[in-house]
């Protein structure tokens, strides 16, 4: 297939949006197999089927690289409850917070996980992503630790979308070990995590490194059996506080070090020096209502790669919607348009560990949107409209 008359953001550098007006790509089967000006295009694709864009924008597809879309029921009596006045203590005296989540999810039927999963998918889907990344972590038992990755995988076979799956069992600590959190690691945590891996269902680990979940040193306990696996890793890191979650990430070599509103200047040197993303999500900043932004100058100055995400889950960010992710971005942590788009395709790409998605050149996997906007900054720009005209997955419309 062709795709002629195209305004294209092909972002095959990360200095600019690498725009072609009047771009033809030329996609084999499921990739792109060459990409540039009608004028220079060679005749072997001369009589491909052409499909004209009328002159719309093209970008690589979208990726969200943090999410935790699979979960049991929602927290919106919570955020009513609080929001009329109840301390977050007595939230969790009514049985609220993380755990009422790991409660609804240990009860859930795989379908049900399965069809509450979808609907945020597809929202996800209808801006225009092909691919995300789900965690574990909401089951802290290991039957529900692998029905939440069972059913990751199956949002793949119900909808066009990919999926990688991450194991965080290291998320927080369930009731039945309240206060003996390195019990938790060895006798749950480390099991589950080598039966998952051992069904295929993993292909990521991570942690929450916080105060309020895993310190460094139960987290490398983890990080060994990733190792041991051959599985890569990636944290949660300083996002109340700074515990040295990154310097823990970056001594793994880990693909992503997210959250990281305290991270330092010599946070953003380790993570530079061990080619580990900075993932930032300004739906959890949002909502927690956080002042403390990620340092994004320091992680500019060093050449850190910056990817956004959702990180879509029910207590700190109920958000689905990748577009109003990319103007967070720009409006809460000053990203640049372009440094937003970038990290919600090739930079999302590399910290899944996926080289050949998230821009547009030949030997790349044909996952493209088509928009209804005449500029790329125009993604970010505005606030509740979806200019997405069409997708292309895997080649095809
Ligand atoms: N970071 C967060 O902000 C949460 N988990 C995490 O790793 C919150 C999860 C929840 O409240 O359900
Ligand atoms: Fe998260």
């Amino acid at each position: 297939m062709l795709l002629t008359n195209g305004h294209i953001a092909t972002l095959q550098n990360d200095d600019s949006f690498g725009l072609i007006e009047g771009g033809v790509i030329a996609i084999d089967r499921a990739h792109v197999a060459w990409v540039g000006s009608a004028a220079d295009l060679p005749d072997e694709y001369a009589n491909h089927t052409r499909h004209d864009l009328e002159g719309r924008l093209v970008t690589p597809a979208l990726i969200d690289c943090h999410t935790h879309v699979v979960f049991g029921g929602n927290r919106a009596a919570e955020f009513e409850q609080r929001l009329n006045g109840a301390s977050y203590a007595e939230v969790a005296k009514a049985g609220g917070g993380i755990v009422s989540t790991v409660r609804a999810t240990r009860a859930a039927s795989e379908d049900a996980l399965l069809s509450d999963a979808l609907k945020r998918v597809d929202a996800m889907i209808a801006e225009g992503v092909t691919l995300i990344e789900v965690k574990s972590g909401y089951g802290l038992d290991h039957d529900t630790e692998l029905k939440m990755l069972r059913v990751a995988h199956k949002i793949a076979d119900a909808r066009s979308i990919h999926v990688r799956a991450s194991f965080l069992g290291a998320h927080a600590v369930p009731a039945e070990y309240a206060g003996r959190p390195d019990v938790y690691i060895d006798e749950m945590c480390i099991p589950t995590l080598r039966a998952a891996h051992a069904m295929g269902l993993v292909d990521a680990v991570d942690g929450f490194c916080e105060g309020i979940a895993f310190d460094v040193a139960q987290i490398e306990r983890v990080f060994a059996v990733a190792v041991e696996l051959g599985l890569p890793v990636k944290l949660h890191a300083e996002q109340l506080s700074n515990i040295g979650g990154t310097q823990l990430a970056t001594k793994y070599a880990a693909l992503s070090a997210d959250h990281v509103e305290y991270a330092t200047d010599s946070d953003a040197m380790a993570l530079a020096k061990a080619g580990t993303v900075a993932v930032v999500l300004p739906g959890a900043f949002y909502t927690l209502r956080e002042t403390q932004a990620p340092p994004i100058q320091s992680f500019r100055d060093h050449g850190v790669p910056m990817a956004v995400a959702t990180d879509c889950n029910p207590g700190s960010s109920p958000l689905a919607s990748p577009l109003l992710t990319m103007n967070m971005a720009c409006t809460l942590f000053r990203m640049t348009p372009l440094e937003a788009l970038l990290g919600m395709t090739a930079h999302a790409a590399t910290a899944l560990g996926e080289e050949k998605r998230g821009r547009i050149t030949a030997g790349a996997h044909a996952d493209l949107n088509i928009w209804d906007v005449a500029h790329p900054a125009e993604l970010s720009y505005r606030i509740g409209f979806n200019p997405l005209h069409s997708r292309i997955f895997k080649g095809s419309l």
